[in-house]
């Protein structure tokens, strides 16, 4: 096989990290980060850097299945017309819908769309960008009359204050950190973040801010009265380029911000004076009741100080997914036509003929959380979900499944066979993944990227779009979907935007309509709107923004029965439903199960130990975790992470707590806030167990697995008496009671005497170490004596938790290296390697230091 050596986007977040890719062999390939690419210039996280270890086909669905059994793609696919069409015919067009994703290519987004709205004829066609970016959405079009980020990355190297609102940046877009920590170090850049956890975000700024959960709007609010009362509100800006609600400023409190004062002076004087000011927000602003409103009190603030279109300044809300963006141009979201159009009869006419559309839809369709309300009580009866994992995602994920298995027929496009959405299919299709996929994605700044296949299609896996054209043939629209080509529906898409520029909108690529074949493959990375597309003028028809009067919310009164606040979100090395990130065992050594995060004083008040189990309950669901006790919480805050799912984990699954409660305005689900109470659960036996293969666990108080080195690595939790025949492959069992440590330990071989399986079960006793258990599957010198003796011969040293991934360094090494003199960032990557290739886990090693540093000082008083 030649070496291809391949210009790509990297698949995760939304900094749309430009990747160079060498293809090594089959299904391998090596990754550096692109220099070339702007967003990024070289750099990658932990995610990106172990891309290769996620292009492998375990686990992928490779052929299309009808129930459990495998089909050809012609039955697949005529059955799910045959079902559509009747489903149409009885019901009429609203009763389907399609549930898809940013993690689509902004192609098969457009189809999809196109589809949906101009020919299906229905509105129904909602993204998981509902979960994530739609309070952004909502925000910019109330402020600036069009969904426009007004920023690029640049500007944040730029700006002499960032502010970063609910992102825990460091974790979630790690590029991003990198440049802003460049920032910080060439031109002395002041970091304040806002969430209500300290975050290793958090950690490494100049101020942290933790407010209440949702005190945002009011602590906003209070900046800008406190700038009103220092005089420093631009106000020939608000007259020339805003139109303000009257008396809605000089009615605001400086007195009203619901923080700590000193710490509302201290935040107020570093934005007093620094005009160069970048507000970058994520998941703690949008992922709210009131996200929009959120969204808003912090584009208020910039509007009131000009702090806007300039080099260095800006509201930035990010994105999540790597095509959160694409998505929103082409239309994904139920409540947008089609490229930045809305619904009134003349843009729906417009769209009607460019599409030659036969039933352009009458109106928006229905948003996620409302969407799968309506399959619920049987309203829509036949969804197409395409790469998002709702049975997971989604708030009151149990409710959602409910709905999924009423639901008369179900098609998942999916590129792995077993995901939780796609055990409640009738039909699956196999979509290409990243590294098989072709087209482009849209990142944070509105830079649009080629991601481009590195190898062949595996099985008779197939694009999206192009599953998505030969279905519209099947129900008669195939001229409108006869595209060849990712370029075709490129040329189209870009040709459309024209429509968007007609009425003043700043998204206009139409430029790019005769983009050749060639053209495209070359296409280098293009930012649309310009550096900053409010500079000039606002898409409003006056062509002003709009400071938007909004309040702080009204909070609900307390509920004895749930007294705590839930919060969740991510972790650094997994993705979501970790279908993906999953299967690394690089990855998933960061953090090797889902954890419920408790402040000390509010655990021992429940009984609950550091490391013991615990029962989270809500209005809707409850769920057992392990937990951290942790001082980064507030007193009263508990925090869990979105990622775990039934493949994953017997329990953990944070998506049984949330409601279904969503912003007024934009319809996201407030993920961040939930009612909640805690309860201790004392299991009568714990235990760990190794195995080469994948263990099929019975139903136990608690189990999560994660992958390694070659097998798996689970952690079990029960009462009664184990069911080990179930737990444990069939194979050659050696066992070893260990009545000192209360512990029960067995090894099963297969027939050449190879380790299948080793389980280590205690009553109340300390468990061996997992790294070592760990490292002897798949090791041909394994000893089942030392297996046995739940230790090895010769005492190895104890690296401690992985700190570093790329290079396998742990806590101890680092805290060695240290202790010998090591310490900064640099002197450890010196001794240690540690931190020297992603970067992912210098805020890691950064509070280490820091620790350590205060340990020193105590000491030394
Ligand atoms: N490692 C990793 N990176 C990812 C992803 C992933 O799954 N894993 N997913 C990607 C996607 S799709 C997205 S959307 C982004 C999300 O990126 P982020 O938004 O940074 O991630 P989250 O962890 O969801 O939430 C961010 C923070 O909001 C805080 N928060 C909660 N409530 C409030 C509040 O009321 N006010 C404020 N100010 N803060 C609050 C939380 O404590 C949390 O630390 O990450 C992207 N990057
Ligand atoms: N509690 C809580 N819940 C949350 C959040 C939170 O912060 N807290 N965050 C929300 C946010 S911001 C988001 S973005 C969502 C994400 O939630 P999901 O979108 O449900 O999560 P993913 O695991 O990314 O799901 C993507 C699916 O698509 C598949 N896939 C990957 N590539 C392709 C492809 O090219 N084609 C096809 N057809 N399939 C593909 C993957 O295997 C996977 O099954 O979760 C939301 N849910
Ligand atoms: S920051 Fe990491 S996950 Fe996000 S695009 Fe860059 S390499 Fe990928
Ligand atoms: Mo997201």
């Amino acid at each position: 096989m030649t070496m291809k050596d391949i210009r790509t986007t990297c698949a995760y977040c939304g900094v749309g990290c430009g990747i160079r890719a060498t293809v090594t062999g089959d299904r391998a390939v090596s990754i550096k980060g692109d220099p070339e690419h702007p967003a990024n210039f070289g750099r990658l996280c932990s995610k990106g850097t172990h891309l290769g270890e996620t292009v492998g086909l375990e686990g992928r669905l490779l052929h299309p299945m009808v129930d459990a059994e495998r089909a050809t793609w012609n039955e697949a696919l005529d059955l799910a017309a045959a079902r559509m069409r009747e489903c149409i015919e009885r019901h009429g067009p609203d009763s389907v819908a399609f549930y898809v994703s940013g993690q689509l290519l902004t192609e098969d987004y457009y189809v999809a769309n196109k589809l949906m709205k101009g020919f299906i004829g229905s509105g129904n066609i909602d993204t998981n960008s509902r979960l994530c970016m739609a309070s952004a959405v909502a925000a910019h079009n109330r402020a600036f009359g069009e969904d426009l980020v007004p920023c690029t990355y640049d500007d944040l190297e730029a700006a002499d204050l960032v502010l970063l609102v609910g992102s825990n940046t460091a974790w979630c877009h790690p590029v991003i950190w990198q440049r802003i920590e460049a920032a910080r170090s060439a031109r002395g850049t002041r970091l304040v973040v806002i969430d209500p956890r300290r975050t290793e975000t958090a950690e490494q700024a100049d101020l942290h801010v933790a407010l209440a959960p949702d005190g945002d709007i009011a602590l906003f609010n209070a900046l800008l009265a406190e700038m009103r009362d220092r005089d420093l509100l631009d106000e020939a800006f608000m007259a020339e380029r805003c139109a303000v609600p009257e008396g809605y400023v000089a009615g605001l409190d400086p007195r009203g911000h619901g923080i700590d004062p000193a710490t509302f002076r201290a935040l107020a004087d570093l934005v007093a004076a620094s005009p160069r000011m970048v507000t970058l927000f994520s998941q703690g602003a949008n992922q709210s009741r009131c996200g929009t409103d959120k969204g808003n009190a912090i584009i208020n603030l910039h509007l009131a100080l000009g702090r806007i279109s300039q080099t260095g300044a800006g509201p930035f809300s990010i994105t999540g997914q790597p095509n959160a963006m694409g998505g929103r141009e082409v239309g994904g979201l139920a409540n947008m036509l089609a490229c930045h159009l809305g619904f009134s009869s003349e843009e729906r006419a417009d769209a009607a003929i460019f599409w030659n559309a036969p039933n352009i839809c009458a109106g928006p369709g229905l948003k996620a959380v409302d969407l799968f309300r309506a399959v619920h009580d049987g309203r829509v009866k036949f969804v197409w979900v395409m790469a998002t994992n709702p049975a997971v995602s989604m708030p009151d994920a149990g409710f959602v499944r409910e709905a999924l298995a009423r639901c008369e027929t179900l098609v998942v496009s999916d590129v792995i066979a077993d995901t939780d959405t796609a055990r409640l299919a009738h039909i699956r299709l196999p979509a290409l993944a990243w590294g098989e996929k072709d087209g482009t994605v849209t990142n944070s700044e509105r830079r649009i990227s080629r991601q481009r296949a590195l190898f062949e299609a595996p099985g008779q896996a197939r694009a999206d779009w192009a599953i998505l054209c030969d279905f519209a043939e099947r129900m008669g629209w195939g001229r409108a979907f006869a595209f060849p080509t990712a370029a075709a529906i490129f040329r189209e898409y870009a040709a459309m935007t024209a429509l968007a520029g007609a009425r003043g909108k700043a998204l206009d690529l139409s430029h790019l309509a005769g983009l050749g074949d060639a053209a495209y493959e070359a296409l280098e990375p293009t930012l649309w709107g310009g550096v900053h597309p409010t500079a000039r003028t606002f898409s409003h028809p006056d062509g002003k923004a709009r400071l938007v009067a909004v309040e702080a919310p009204v909070a609900a009164p307390a509920d004895p029965e749930f007294p705590f606040r839930l919060n969740t979100g991510r972790y650094r090395d997994q993705w979501h439903t970790m279908t993906r990130t999953g299967l690394s065992p690089t990855l998933s050594q960061h953090r090797r199960e889902p954890l419920l995060e408790i402040h000390p004083e509010d655990a021992a008040l429940a009984g609950i130990e550091d490391g013991g189990l615990a029962r989270l309950a809500t209005r809707v669901g409850a769920t057992v975790f392990r937990v951290l006790h942790s001082t980064a919480q507030r007193r009263g805050d508990l925090f869990v992470p979105m990622h775990w799912t039934d493949a994953m984990a017997g329990e953990g699954r944070a998506n049984r707590l949330p409601l279904q409660e969503t912003d007024p305005l934009s319809g996201q689900p407030g993920f961040k806030d939930t009612p909640a109470r805690v309860e201790p659960v004392v299991p009568e036996w714990r235990a760990f167990l190794a195995t080469r293969d994948e263990a099929a666990l019975p139903s136990l108080l608690w189990w999560s697995r994660a992958k390694v080195a070659n097998g798996w690595l689970c952690e079990l939790a029960g009462n009664g008496a184990p069911d080990l025949e179930v737990i444990l492959p069939k194979g050659t069992w050696l066992e070893a009671a260990d009545m000192v440590r209360g512990m029960r330990r067995i090894i099963v071989l297969d027939k050449a005497g190879g380790l299948l399986a080793a389980l280590y079960l205690t009553r109340n006793g300390e468990l061996p170490p997992r790294d070592w258990v760990a490292a002897q599957i798949g090791n041909a010198e394994a000893s089942a004596l030392e297996l046995l003796a739940g230790r090895p011969a010769v005492a190895l040293p104890d690296r401690g938790p992985i700190v570093c991934v790329c290079h396998g360094v742990g806590v101890n090494e680092i805290a060695a290296a240290a202790c010998a003199g090591a310490m900064t960032l640099e002197a450890i990557a010196g001794c240690t390697r540690a931190g020297s290739n992603c970067g992912s886990c210098r805020p890691a090693i950064a509070r280490m230091l820091d620790e350590m540093n205060l340990d020193t000082q105590e000491a030394a008083e």
